[in-house]
């Protein structure tokens, strides 16, 4: 197995059997319920409901916690919430939605510590050491991206190179001269690196030693991994978190790429039907309901992602049994509804990636009544610019789309490196609808 030599390939937790992981997790639980009976939010919720912590007597007993929002994490800012005393504060992190307040959270040493360890132990499933050197495209700061990763990283023992979202011609000049192997990236900076290297006449196989990314903070399809992939010769990971449940580090995928282990031991995990609040089954597509249950300064129960994703049946090739997730088909809150149509703009994305014709970067725009424009760039390589290809190409696009969505959305082809570059999230969605 890949990185069954490491210090960081825990088997004793990672190969646990179903029966062993529930036990871990109801003490878990229970510790943490006991823990929550101090911040008045939960104690008001236990009350209510006369919970004790030691009512939790099987692992479906979670169904008798509370559920956690967003909303709720507004309402008690800036640190109603906090379970701990101010001085065992070591860090706050936080994460801005697009109105209102931020989400802030709280850090005590021990959860930096188990954020490094599971994203150590992450990285091991992949095979990288302590010999890897990581450049870490993310952004440092508030966001969990840049900070977390880095302890992660040099947790492994890897030569850390803090270079955050910067430019790709410093980005290049790093990877260049210090030998860089794995990256961690958002997919829509990673293609805007292969189009920089494409324009410049690098072949990265060639002129890099990068040898993995792990690539995530924002959804992304299969069909960009094959794209990021193949453009830049090296393999892509997925790497999925969320500031609440301590950022990076929740759910990684092992060297099989066939979904995201999460950490069980820390994380307890639910799919609902975002409507009713029922599990759904294995393989169906639900909301993700995350409990963190190893965490001191902030403990969140039953914390409602609005991500969208599936259980995987069945255990993985790689031995862990720590189940996994698909990877996020969108959120339960990014759906459009276009001329009463339900859109999923990973839906447009699965579309565009797989025409080779097209490039990596794009756009969707609502506008007036229910108007969809999908602006999209050229792929790198170019387009011989005659205007009736273009039309033609216009066209299909428009086409494949419409089989895909049921609306056929105006598209607007751009040329390559055309359409803004975020530095950190991209946003693909403009709603300047008049309704
Ligand atoms: O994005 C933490 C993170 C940092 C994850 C670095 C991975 C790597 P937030 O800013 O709080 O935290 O945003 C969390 O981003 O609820 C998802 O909607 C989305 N997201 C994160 N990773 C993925 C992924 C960080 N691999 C929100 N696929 C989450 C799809 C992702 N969506």
């Amino acid at each position: 197995m890949i990185g069954a030599n490491s210090m960081f390939w825990h088997e004793e937790i990672e190969t646990l059997n179903r029966a062993e992981l529930e036990a871990l997790q109801l003490n878990r639980l229970r510790e943490t319920v006991r823990r929550l009976e101090r911040v008045p939010f939960y104690r008001a919720k236990f009350r209510a409901s006369r919970l004790k912590p030691e009512d939790l007597k099987t692992a479906d007993d979670i169904r008798r916690l509370p559920f956690t929002t967003a909303a709720d994490l507004r309402a008690n800012y800036p640190n109603a919430l906090l379970a701990v005393g101010r001085d065992e504060v070591l860090r706050l992190h936080t994460s801005s939605g697009t109105t209102g307040k931020p989400k802030a959270l709280f850090f005590s040493r021990r959860d930096i510590d188990t954020a490094a360890e599971l994203i150590a132990r992450a990285f091991c499933m992949t095979g990288v050491t302590r010999r890897d050197v990581f450049q870490n495209m993310m952004s440092y700061g508030l966001f969990t991206g840049g900070l977390m990763m880095h302890y992660g990283a040099e947790k492994v023992g890897c030569m850390v190179i803090p270079s955050g979202p910067g430019t790709s011609e410093r980005q290049l000049l790093l990877m260049q001269d210090f030998g860089t192997t794995v990256v961690h990236v958002t997919p829509s900076y990673a293609f805007y690196f292969a189009d920089f290297l494409e324009k410049k006449g690098i072949d990265p196989r060639k002129s890099l030693t990068l040898r993995k990314a792990f690539v995530g903070a924002e959804p992304y399809t299969e069909e960009t991994r094959s794209k990021i992939e193949a453009a830049l010769g090296i393999e892509v990971y997925n790497s999925y978190g969320l500031t609440e449940m301590n950022g990076p580090g929740v759910a990684f995928e092992c060297e099989g790429k066939c979904g995201m282990h999460v950490w069980e031991d820390n994380f307890v995990l639910e799919v609902i039907d975002p409507a009713t609040g029922e599990p759904v089954s294995d393989g169906q597509t639900g909301e993700l309901v995350l409990t963190s249950v190893n965490r001191e300064a902030m403990p969140l129960l039953r914390y409602r992602t609005r991500d969208l994703t599936s259980i995987i049946a069945g255990p993985c090739a790689c031995g862990r049994t720590h189940r996994r997730i698909h990877r996020i088909s969108g959120r339960s809150d990014d759906m459009l509804i276009v001329r009463g149509v339900n859109i999923y703009p990973q839906q447009i994305e699965r579309v565009l990636m797989s025409m080779p014709q097209i490039g990596r970067n794009y756009v969707i725009q609502l506008e007036g009544l229910d108007e969809m424009t999908v602006r999209v760039e050229l792929s790198p390589s170019g387009f011989d610019g005659e205007v009736e290809h273009l039309a033609q190409l216009q066209n299909l696009v428009a086409e494949k789309l419409r089989a895909e969505l049921f609306v056929r959305p105006k598209v607007d082809l751009v040329a390559s490196g055309s359409l803004p570059v975020a530095e950190g999230k991209a946003k693909r969605v403009i709603d300047k609808r008049s309704m």
